[in-house]
């Protein structure tokens, strides 16, 4: 590999596909290097030969179904290499078609197909998340850029801020490195160059799956087909159907108490969310029970078990002990404290079965003095592209656009108040307004003198609120 990178890296020179001197940008900018791959068309062997280099970075262990070339450079270093790996490429379009199907993606893929993208120089990193944006609002799952040259003036970065892997095969200074040792640049070049890298850094940017529309305008049975988790699609249409956006939280002690609450709120929820471990009587048919009436009144059932260890016990506590959660929770919530292992533990755990299952992340919590704030939430935001596990997110403020994912927002009370351990509570058409989609209600229903009576209060004020945001 480092011989070819090196005999590569002087055919790039001879075809001035990289120069040094003195140039100014499209945008007006001036640099002392300028890199322009749109020439290696002209070379057969060299294009061929960089595009066979580029697919030795690819991951052997990752299951690829789709190439990404972005327009325009890479499209044919894609196509080579969709020809020779016999991998389907989609296209991104950089325009909506204006007949027909407005499809921004054209190929032949479905919903949750791994995705590599191709892409020759990052410089900020933009073409390559409007690429993600687009493949993601699609149902494409991107797994990694392959890119030829990094400028690294931030742009990798940024990608991998959104969660997205890039491998390169030169950075700036690799390359220079090469050229001067085969005596094609000097060492002032070279110092010129590293100069400029590090005074001319790309604005950071982050990735904002926002289509041309708003998330809080779109209704739900539209966004579902922009999920990449078969659940969070079953959510936005069962909401539809039931006309309902509620989640109850039947934080209770007792099996019968929660049977009896879960027979009266069934007809009126979407999702019946429980803390397991908080059960004085539990017993291995419970689950079972449950799940006969979220069969009988359609709706999920949810596990707040709040993950957060390594992947490892995350696997094991899912799977294995007393309650065996994977085998009855269509949903369980997870914190991202401990980075994109524990969606990995979850997967794992679900090695063994094909039932649909999904994730909420506790982005942002409801409690006074919550730590889940600033980076901590960009980074959990930034996982749930990384995984067709996620259904959305557990948070409190409209802090993402993805059409295709859920915010879940509990501490919702008829009054603002606050309990005396930190709970904080919003009212329902406050939390709607400020981006819930489905909204959690625990003592404001179970505490009430008449349950039912509250239940309904709660799912009008909801959908009405809900129906008054998308109007
Ligand atoms: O930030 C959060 C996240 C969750 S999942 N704040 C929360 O209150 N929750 C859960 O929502 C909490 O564990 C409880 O089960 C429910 C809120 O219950 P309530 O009685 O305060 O409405």
């Amino acid at each position: 590999m480092e011989t070819e990178l090196k005999e590569l890296a002087i055919s790039l020179f001879e075809i001035n596909a990289v120069k040094f001197g003195y140039f100014v940008t499209k945008v007006g900018l001036k640099t002392p290097v300028y890199i322009d791959l749109r020439v290696i068309i002209a070379y057969p062997k060299i294009f061929s030969r960089l595009s066979n280099t580029l697919w030795k970075l690819s991951d052997n262990n990752q299951k690829i179904d789709q190439l990404c070339g972005v327009p325009y450079t890479a499209l044919p270093i894609a196509s080579l290499i969709s020809v020779e790996s016999n991998i389907p490429m989609v296209i991104r379009r950089k325009e909506a078609k204006s007949y027909g199907t407005k499809k921004m993606i054209e190929g032949e893929y479905k919903k949750g197909d791994n995705c590599v993208i191709i892409e020759d120089v990052i410089t900020s990193g933009s073409s390559i998340l409007e690429t993600v944006k687009d493949l993601t609002q699609e149902g494409l799952n991107v797994t990694e850029a392959l890119v030829i040259m990094d400028r690294e003036q931030g742009g990798k970065k940024n990608i991998e801020n959104a969660g997205i892997k890039v491998k390169s095969l030169y950075t700036l200074t690799k390359l220079m490195n090469y050229l001067f040792e085969a005596d094609k640049i000097t060492l002032e070049t070279i110092e010129n160059v590293t100069q400029y890298i590090k005074e001319c850094s790309a604005p950071l940017i982050t990735l904002n799956k926002e289509s041309s529309h708003d998330r809080l305008k779109m209704n739900y049975a539209s966004r579902s087909k922009f999920t990449m988790n078969q659940l969070a699609a079953n959510l936005f249409e069962l909401m539809e159907k039931k006309e309902t956006n509620l989640c109850l939280a039947a934080d209770m002690t007792k099996t019968n108490d929660i049977i009896e609450l879960a027979e009266l709120a069934g007809p009126h929820i979407v999702i019946l969310k429980i803390h397991v471990d908080i059960i004085d009587d539990f017993y291995k048919e419970f689950p079972c029970t449950l799940k006969e009436l979220a069969l009988k009144h359609e709706f999920l059932i949810m596990e707040d078990r709040k993950f957060g260890d390594i992947g490892n016990t995350v696997a094991l506590q899912y799977s294995k002990g007393l309650y065996k959660i994977s085998e009855w929770a269509d949903l369980v919530t997870v914190h991202p404290v401990s980075g994109p292992g524990v969606l990995d533990g979850v997967r794992e755990a679900l090695k063994s079965t094909s039932k649909d299952r999904g994730i909420f992340l506790i982005t942002e919590m409801s409690s006074k003095g919550a730590l889940t704030t600033g980076n901590y939430i960009k980074e959990s935001l930034s996982l749930s592209a990384q995984s067709d596990l996620v259904v959305g997110h557990v948070c409190q403020s409209n802090i993402f656009n993805d059409l295709g994912l859920i915010q879940l927002t509990p501490g919702v009370k008829l009054e603002t108040s606050t309990d005396n351990l930190g709970q904080q509570y919003n009212t329902p058409e406050s939390v709607v307004n400020n981006g819930a989609d489905i909204v959690v209600v625990g003592r404001g229903i179970t505490e009430a003198p008449d349950q039912l009576k509250a239940i309904l209060e709660y799912k009008t004020q909801l959908w009405t609120a809900y129906k008054k945001r998308i109007a």
